[in-house]
């Protein structure tokens, strides 16, 4: 089987969504989710110019040599932008070999280690009680596990929460929207929610926080060290991960599981915080992080030093990572948890997939490869449109991490 033609889709249902289609001379394609939310047309052309040219004539089975020739070939390495581009090229590849070999990705992983993927839901409010009854609808709906994010006394907006009861999820049209931030007013807010919710659910139901970057490593110890009585399933990137070490100081305060990584993009990023034991979940994912091929190498490490997977779900990743995750998660054997954001129906039309929630649990389907497709006529009804991830500033106007 021999790579014909490749081409970038880029479309725009609600929120803007990249896809890769690998074309072979059996009639065969396969399909790649690229989306880099709020960089989009970098990963675009990354792969329209430099990717897709070297992969005319290859054999896509050829999985691990292609990778190695678009990482490596390239001299520079590593980052957002050449991870995506490879992670949509390798994700493209799994589907072709599976739809060839007419099985599902998970068992070209080595085959179901479970019977489901758990997965874990968004709730958000504007305060506490809002929150409290969002993580009830959740749920409701069956999920056996919740993140939970409260608006916060004295702030305007913050990471997580939506205006009125929408789902949250920036990017947003126009140029990057600032919201004001204090750490003070954060630190006091947090244990309050969860003392809450724990007194609301009880025991039975996984909680989980994002701080999304906000704090420092010793704040980061102080609210796990508060957090520690409700037995929340993680706090998630406690602080900006670029410092490894970092985690070193939050380990030594506070037995709360932390989770990092949606922002990483290789095990290079993230060898230290896995080797040293400093984190519990590693949170890279497929489209980000160079696709099937590299993610499976950072979670086989990571099963050495009991570091379980916990891959970003977001729905600024297309519903083709979605369902490239599911499989991921069904066939490794150190999968933790698969955080779940339910696509928009404009997106779920653009995108048809097998994948479908159960009771708390997500499952890929039989389909063969990955099970997810691209309606082009309806994709073309909705054209790219340009939109940026917010800005954060401190109340003194410092800018800081969103
Ligand atoms: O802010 O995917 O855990 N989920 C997250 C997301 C990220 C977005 C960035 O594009 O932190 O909400
Ligand atoms: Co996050």
């Amino acid at each position: 089987m021999k790579i014909t033609t490749a081409s970038v889709n880029v479309c725009s249902p609600g929120r803007n969504f990249t896809t890769l289609k690998i074309e072979t001379d059996e009639g065969i394609y396969g399909l790649g989710d690229g989306t880099l939310n709020g960089r989009e047309l970098a990963v675009v052309s990354y792969l329209r110019e430099h990717l897709i040219p070297c992969l005319i004539g290859r054999d896509p089975f050829q999985i691990e040599d292609i990778w190695q020739y678009l990482y490596r070939g390239a001299y520079w390495r590593r980052g957002p932008v050449t991870m995506s581009a490879i992670g949509a090229v390798d994700m493209a590849l799994w589907d072709i070999k599976g739809k060839a070999l007419n099985t599902p990705a998970y068992n070209l992983l080595g085959g179901k280690s479970r019977n489901g993927v758990l997965v874990y839901a968004h709730a958000n409010g504007a305060d506490i009680e809002q929150t409290i009854d969002a993580v009830a609808r959740q749920i409701d709906l069956g999920y056996l596990a919740v993140r939970a994010q409260s608006g916060i006394p004295g702030l305007a907006s913050t990471y997580g929460v939506a205006k009125g009861n929408k789902p949250y999820e920036p990017a947003e049209r126009g140029l990057p929207s600032e919201s004001l931030w204090s750490t003070e007013k954060y630190l006091r807010h947090v244990p309050e929610l969860f003392e809450r919710a724990r007194q609301q659910f009880g025991e039975d139901i996984h909680l989980l926080h994002d701080c999304h970057h906000r704090l420092t490593p010793i704040e980061a110890a102080r609210l796990g060290k508060e957090l520690e009585p409700y037995h929340l399933f993680w706090i998630e990137d406690p602080v900006p991960a670029e410092l490894q070490e970092g985690f070193r100081v939050i380990r030594q305060h506070t037995t709360t599981p932390l989770a990092t990584g949606e922002a990483l993009n290789t095990i290079w990023d993230a060898q230290e915080l896995i080797r040293e034991q400093w984190i519990d979940y590693i949170r890279m994912t497929l489209v980000h992080a160079g696709g099937f091929t590299h993610l499976k190498k950072i979670a086989d490490f990571a099963a050495l030093f009991h570091v379980r997977t916990g891959c970003h779900g977001a729905t600024d990743l297309s519903p083709i990572s979605m369902g490239a995750a599911l499989h991921f998660g069904l066939a490794i054997h150190n999968f933790g948890i698969q955080e779940h954001m339910p696509h928009s129906a404009e997106t779920d039309a653009v995108f048809p997939h097998q994948y479908s929630f159960d009771a708390g649990y997500m499952y890929p389907g039989d389909a063969p490869g990955l099970g997810v497709e691209i309606d082009e006529t309806l994709a073309a009804k909705y054209p790219y449109q340009r939109a940026y991830l917010p800005i954060n500033r401190k109340m003194d106007g410092t800018l800081f991490d969103w």
